[in-house]
């Protein structure tokens, strides 16, 4: 295979010399950055997440900030959930909507003061559509990208080790909760959050010159718990059913149809993007839900390359959008986004470049019991 060139168009994150030296054997780009996506120890890398603690470089949740006196409104009109009651020093995940109630991207959107807000951005481009909104309804409000890069530190005893570096008060934050902490003089943002299902924290640093320095205070602190390198595991994601927005969505997905109904707020004001096709979407129903697919088989399947049909008694009904081979269940599974006929406990079949593989749909997150 031709390989994939490292270019300036990709942007490295200030944990990359920090990456390299752990042993990275793959990155993959987000947001035109580059994500690491192993250390060549995928069971390893599992077990630390789910059983241990691990530390992620995240610096491709790049923050877009919303700064000046409309930032609360312009933060508001970009995302389908009510972020009225929002305090200083909390977080909330949103879904932000096209006019259309397309999904465009899910950040994490902090609230740093009354007139400035981060959207901790999945991968597109963001900055520039809250440029263009503001633009367009003559908001008094900057955007720009800070110098910000989230560190995941995540797992059972990533509190332990959090609380051993910070002090104790983090243990009291709830979730997507931040507070301020520096280190070395260096500054930090500490929230508890992070991509997976066990428990952690991100660690946001404010000064990309010391990605290093922060990188190996956090790895010194936690070898008494055998920290190590690791990633946001595709393994644990999709057991644990949290969303890869273009992974997992395409250019017609609506948050209802991903399971993100639960952060959508209709009643917000008529001027948040995308809200009146949302609330017709949700009075029509939607036409596609997201179940999980258990597949035939206790082998590990190469790599999920594309989107795959699937199908029920030969006929298309939808596709598995991302799939993996999962610890916990020792199955292959995926992520069915299919037609709202079909239901938990249906058999499928998965058109996987040719070869057909029967399945079964099941409820999201995955339980052993799924098998
Ligand atoms: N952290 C930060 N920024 C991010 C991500 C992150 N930006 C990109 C991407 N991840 C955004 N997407 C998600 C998707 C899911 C969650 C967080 C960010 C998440 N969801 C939980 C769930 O769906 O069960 C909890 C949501 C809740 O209960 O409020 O954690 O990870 N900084």
């Amino acid at each position: 295979m031709p390989e994939l060139a490292v270019h300036t168009r990709l942007r490295r994150s200030p944990y990359y010399e920090a990456t390299v030296a752990e042993g990275v054997t793959a990155f993959i780009p987000y947001n035109a950055m580059l994500l690491p996506l192993g250390f060549g120890q995928p069971e390893v890398e599992y077990r630390r997440l789910t059983e241990g603690v691990s530390m992620w470089d995240v610096a491709v949740e790049r923050q877009i900030q919303l700064l000046g006196p409309d930032a609360g409104r312009l933060a508001q009109v970009l995302c389908a959930r009510d972020l009225s009651k929002a305090v200083v020093g909390q977080g909330k995940y949103v879904a932000i909507c096209d006019h259309d109630g397309v999904l465009i991207n899910d950040p994490v959107a902090l609230k740093l003061s009354d007139d400035c807000w981060w959207l901790s951005i999945a991968d597109s481009d963001i900055g520039l559509w809250a440029r263009c909104v503001a633009a367009e309804r003559a908001m008094d409000v900057e955007v720009s990208e800070p110098d910000v890069s989230p560190l995941a530190v995540q797992g059972p005893d990533a509190e332990d080790v959090v609380a051993s570096i910070f002090g104790d008060w983090v243990r009291d934050l709830k979730y997507f909760w931040f507070g301020d902490a520096e280190l070395e003089g260096i500054p930090l943002k500490v929230a508890r959050s992070g991509w997976s299902k066990q428990g952690g924290f991100e660690i946001y640093l404010m000064d990309g010159s010391r990605g290093l320095d922060l990188w190996n205070i956090i790895k010194e602190a936690g070898e008494p718990w055998n920290i190590g390198p690791s990633y946001p595991n595709p393994s644990e994601r999709i057991e644990s059913g949290l969303l890869s927005w273009g992974g997992d969505c395409d250019a017609n997905t609506n948050p209802f149809e991903v399971r993100l109904e639960r952060f959508v707020d209709l009643d917000v004001p008529d001027d948040v993007i995308g809200i009146e096709a949302l609330r017709q979407i949700k009075a029509e129903g939607p036409k596609r839900h997201q179940l999980g697919i258990v597949l035939e088989g206790d082998e590990p399947r190469s790599g999920h390359m594309q989107w795959y049909d699937v199908l029920m008694g030969g006929e298309r009904v939808g596709d598995m959008t991302n799939g993996t081979w999962s610890y916990k269940l020792e199955r292959n599974i995926g992520f069915g986004l299919v037609s709202v006929d079909c239901q938990i406990g249906d058999s499928v079949e998965v058109n996987k470049d040719g070869e057909v593989i029967p399945g079964r749909l099941t409820d999201i997150p995955f339980s052993r019991e799924d098998r």
